[in-house]
């Protein structure tokens, strides 16, 4: 057994996650520790919302609430839409809590007693009416190449020039359209990335044979453009205050202490019962212990530079990455999600649509994996309709009708193979061993698509051994290809756990069982497993798994969520 310590980047808490954020990271994350643990592993899964920063101040400004109330309210419903997709994460906390607070702390004062911090003066822009320091995208104004009128202070979004917010002609805050502003310089701490660089580069390199292309060649461009010293505070006031004299003012930036999150997050986990858990056993000096990441490719270079350096620059022992999987992004019918367009289908709008699995398999059936993903209505619904309705579930609910309505509601006697027996379990042992191999790697399209294949294995066998017509000459032989059938489908239900785990839980309770009867992944043996339901159990047939989307849906979904590529509006 080993110690699996799985962590989803941390959702921003303003704003409620769309199916870019739940495939982009969340999704993935947890159908890993599913499987992790049922793989005989001890695993971590740790997560929670991203609370500091501009962000939340400018959304609960917008929102007329204090900036507390509002990461309250948010965090709460985060914590519910996950729930309600059935994230196992063992613990959900907040960047905001003391525990990081005292984390954060620490580490910074390692950095700055190892020589790795520095201070700098740099000139930021204050906006007089709204009385604070504004971040570079919350100055909007004319772009001087183009001259488009909204330009960002950080970016013209235009002609994608990046931008500095004095650059702007016409200047004004996008926070209350005010064009009083000032330039003011003011003094900063930054962390010398470059004094930490040689030793992060041959850390980097120990990683090679383990890390996915896509997050690798991001580091490595990093490293090759050289590392620049990056400033780690803010003059704002929602934050942690910066325990250095001279700095109490401001507050450490954002992207600072939310890294530092996952470990002060697995604190408010141990903090829960100190007498059996203990946060130090995966972060410090901690033995045994494989880091895996999940994030969005945006965030990979603070996840595979900045964090990394960080925890390296306190000369102490962290617990750093292993693997790092980056995803690419989901589009919503050919164009961006956008709450204020109203085109997308966000979390808690999709769940009162459909139960969780049904996303969930459709999401990570198409995750982002290698390039991007678009999601739309018809691709959604055809998905549903063939394979989990027409592959799956209706391969469940033939074999148990046909069972009660020629045999009884009981699971009738097995019988002697023949050679399509054995052939159906050689092809299952094959798959099932592809199938924990992509998930292994993480490959998670790859994975969905053998478990599907999993799924078809029965509907081939049931169509070839055709026990509706053995039975009028054959009852023992149809009972025998019945009892199969009935293995097969707990077989399945054990197999898609990590991925649907309520499907997988209302196959079991067809037949009497429960979640915590499935046996390991580990070592799984088709022929053993063919076996396990035994002869004269009770089952139940019960509700089909999923519903048909028609047509008729179909037109309606697009509708209320919007489905007009032309009008590709950013949010
Ligand atoms: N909140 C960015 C994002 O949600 C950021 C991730 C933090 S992970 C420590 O994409
Ligand atoms: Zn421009």
């Amino acid at each position: 057994m080993s110690k699996i310590l799985v962590t989803s980047a941390l959702p921003y808490i303003n704003g409620v996650p769309h199916l870019g954020h739940m495939v982009g990271c969340l999704l993935p994350s947890d159908i890993y520790a599913r499987y992790m643990r049922m793989m005989g592993n001890e695993v971590l899964y740790i997560a929670g919302t991203d609370e500091h920063g501009t962000t939340s101040e400018v959304g609960a400004l917008k929102e007329g609430m204090d900036v507390q109330s509002y990461c309250d309210m948010y965090h709460e419903r985060h914590a519910r839409t996950y729930k309600d997709f059935n994230l196992s994460f063992d613990y959900f906390g907040r960047t905001s809590s003391p525990q990081n607070q005292e984390i954060t702390y620490h580490i910074f004062e390692q950095l700055d007693k190892n020589g790795y911090i520095e201070e700098r003066s740099i000139k930021q822009i204050y906006s007089v009416d709204d009385r604070m320091f504004l971040a570079d995208r919350y100055i909007t104004g004319t772009c001087p190449h183009c001259g488009y009128d909204k330009a960002r202070g950080d970016q013209c979004e235009n002609c994608t020039k990046v931008l500095e917010p004095t650059d702007l002609i016409n200047p004004k805050s996008s926070v209350s359209g005010s064009s009083n502003l000032e330039v003011r310089e003011t003094k900063h701490l930054f962390l010398n990335l470059p004094k930490i660089e040689k030793e992060l580069t041959s850390w980097i390199k120990t990683k090679e044979p383990f890390w996915p292309d896509v997050a690798y060649t991001i580091a490595l461009k990093w490293l090759k453009e050289g590392l620049q010293p990056r400033c780690i505070t803010r003059d704002l006031k929602w934050g942690f205050p910066v325990n250095k004299p001279g700095f109490e003012d401001k507050v450490f930036y954002v992207w600072f202490d939310a890294p530092i999150g996952y470990i002060g997050i697995t604190k408010q986990w141990s903090d829960e019962k100190p007498e059996e858990r203990n946060w130090k056993d995966w972060w410090l000096n901690a033995d045994g212990v494989r880091y895996v990441e999940f994030m969005g490719k945006d965030n990979v270079p603070y996840h595979s530079i900045t964090f990394p350096a960080t925890l390296l620059g306190t000369g102490e022992n962290w617990t750093k990455v292993d693997y790092l999987k980056g995803m690419s992004y989901l589009t919503y019918e050919g164009g961006k999600f956008s709450k204020s367009a109203h085109r997308g289908i966000f979390a808690e709008d999709a769940l009162k649509e459909f139960p969780a699995d049904y996303w969930r398999y459709w999401l990570m059936s198409n995750a982002p994996e290698g390039s991007d993903a678009s999601f739309s209505f018809d691709l959604f619904a055809a998905v549903v309709n063939k394979d989990l309705n027409g592959v799956l579930g209706n391969f469940v609910s033939r074999v148990l009708k046909m069972t009660a309505s020629k045999l009884g509601e009981a699971v009738p006697a097995a019988g002697e193979y023949t050679s399509l027996e054995t052939d159906l379990i050689n092809n299952l042992q094959q798959r099932v061993k592809d199938y924990l191999k992509y998930m292994d790697d993480m490959e998670f399209r790859k994975a969905l698509n053998e478990l599907r294949a999993i799924w078809v294995e029965g509907n081939n066998y049931i169509s070839m051994a055709e026990p509706w017509n053995v039975i009028k000459t054959d009852e023992k032989r149809a009972a025998a290809i019945l009892y199969n059938c009935i293995n097969l489908i707990r077989i399945f239900a054990i197999l898609s756990a990590p991925v649907m785990p309520q499907t997988s839980e209302a196959m079991l309770a067809k037949l009497g069982l429960a979640a915590k009867d499935m046996p390991l992944l580990k070592d799984f043996d088709v022929k053993k497993e063919m076996s396990a339901v035994l002869p004269g159990t009770a089952f139940n047939v019960g509700e089909m798994l999923f519903e048909r989307i028609t047509p008729e849906k179909i037109a309606e979904l697009k509708q209320t969520y919007g489905s007009d590529n032309n009008e590709n509006k950013v949010a």
